[in-house]
């Protein structure tokens, strides 16, 4: 079955992905999910309730800490974390899941405790993970990042990054689709701050119009990142309106799904956007 971002707002163009870490050094999202003892189940579905009521369509859920500068977390672990979260939400809310891994354990057991989505920053590049994900039937994301997270923002460099990122994902989704994915079941995400300066990122964001001719939906994640940061000056916690502001600029240019930690207020901008848009 062709896989398409679902949309619970009437009128709003993208779809609003909402961010769950479930990873003990969560980039600061409001107090980790996932401890010493485990899963916070009670946490868990406490901020997965206010994302589902205030209009996610999508909710990310992600045990690795891709961070540059992370060190790698085992499989089991990942695992750990992961499982009992998809398991729980899939128990709760009928809304789309997906998984942030790249490896092909996680997501076999993610397809197998109901999730929708494979989200791999490293756009299926491990070994085994194009068959698992072909195996599993899910829809995939594949995003752009140039190097392992250790080493990506150390001196990013490109001759032209828009054309090697087209180029990067263009290839990733052959790779794909010879695996046996269905291209209906394909998103592709420039993957702003991986490996990538301010500049690199701007110019990335000018050019979301140019890489919708790869004719797969556009994911983009900006939302409290550091060029959020290096833009505005501000600390994390201190992101939104900057992040607001991206998401929008961004859905204007054609982004089809937003990947966001503040989901009520991205919803609410990008209502408005719609009701701009909707010439009467
Ligand atoms: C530290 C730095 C922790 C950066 C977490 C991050 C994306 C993603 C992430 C994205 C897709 C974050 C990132 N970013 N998946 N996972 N696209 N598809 O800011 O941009 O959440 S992790």
């Amino acid at each position: 079955m062709a896989w398409r971002p679902p949309r619970r707002q009437p009128g709003v163009r993208a779809a609003v992905m909402g961010v769950l870490n479930v990873t003990p050094d969560s980039f600061s999202d409001g107090g980790a999910l996932y401890g010493p003892r485990g899963l916070d189940q009670a946490a868990l579905l406490e901020r997965a309730e206010a994302m589902v009521a205030a209009g996610a369509d999508i909710l990310d859920v992600g045990g690795e800490s891709t961070r540059p500068g992370a060190r790698p977390v085992p499989r089991e672990e990942e695992l750990a974390r992961v499982v009992p979260a998809l398991r729980l939400l899939r128990r709760h809310f009928a809304v789309p899941l997906s998984v942030d891994t790249s490896d092909p354990e996680v997501m076999r057991a993610a397809a197998g405790e109901g999730a929708d989505l494979i989200n791999d920053v490293r756009a299926l590049r491990r070994p085994g993970a194009l068959q698992a994900a072909a195996a599993s039937g899910l829809a995939v994301c594949l995003m752009h990042m140039p190097a392992e997270p250790p080493e990506m923002q150390r001196n990013p460099q490109y001759g032209d990054v828009v054309a090697e990122v087209e180029r990067f994902l263009q290839a990733r989704v052959e790779q794909a689709v010879e695996a046996g994915i269905s291209p209906e079941r394909i998103l592709v995400d420039p993957g702003f701050g991986f490996g990538k300066t301010l500049e690199h990122n701007l110019a990335l964001l000018r050019a979301l119009p140019r890489l919708r001719s790869l004719g797969r939906p556009l994911l983009v994640g900006v939302s409290r990142k550091r060029m959020v940061g290096e833009l505005t000056g501000r600390e994390v916690a201190e992101r939104l309106a900057g992040s607001l502001a991206l998401a929008l600029l961004a859905v204007e240019r054609g982004a089809d799904v937003v990947r966001v930690h503040d989901v009520a207020e991205t919803v609410d901008a990008l209502t408005v956007l719609a009701r701009v848009e909707a010439v009467p």
